[in-house]
């Protein structure tokens, strides 16, 4: 039993490898090819996920669905969240945050130096996320310096009473 699951095991990451080797880089190993103002390698590229409603979240905000997008680049790093099913007027804070979404909700702010100020260009906040009409909100961050390895989640708050609404790990 234990050489057949090798054996499909081995399978499947041959066909992990054909498909890497067609161009798709999210199912290929990661290419390190920049380095964080914090000084590790990271990879070039888009890390998207979806927003997971926190377990305290109040109940206005059942509806929210949406995803967080971090995408790092030679010229700097651009955070883009977007988000429907909110009530018309929602004000929600946003920021990327240091831990999984399964870790204490994402845990603290990710910040450049750790411990520093809890505010940008030290940490990395999403502002005006204000659902329209429709019950949408989209605003994104676009910053110079390239996030590390510890940018893991983004989690957004309610503006007025501060609790954390929604998680989306950055996988
Ligand atoms: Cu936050």
């Amino acid at each position: 039993m234990k050489r057949r699951i090798t054996s499909i095991l081995a399978s499947v990451a041959l066909a992990a490898g054909a498909l890497s080797a067609c161009g798709d880089e999210k199912s290929g190993a990661e290419k390190l090819d920049l380095t964080a103002k914090t000084g590790e390698r990271v990879a070039a590229g888009a890390k998207t996920g979806s927003f997971e409603l926190a377990p305290a979240a109040p109940r206005s905000y059942a509806g929210l669905k949406g995803a967080a997008t971090m995408t790092r680049g030679k010229s700097g790093t651009v955070v883009r969240v977007e988000l429907s099913g909110l009530n018309p007027g929602t004000r929600l804070d946003s920021h990327v945050h240091e831990k999984p979404c399964a870790q204490a909700e994402g845990g603290a702010h990710y910040q450049f130096l750790k411990g520093g100020p809890e505010e940008p260009p030290n940490e990395i906040h999403v502002e005006g996320l204000v659902a329209g009409k429709a019950g949408t909100a989209v605003a994104s961050a676009d910053i110079t310096e390239i996030a590390g390895p510890l940018a893991l989640s983004v989690v957004v708050h309610d503006a007025v009473r501060g609790g954390k609404v929604a998680c989306a790990d950055l996988a």
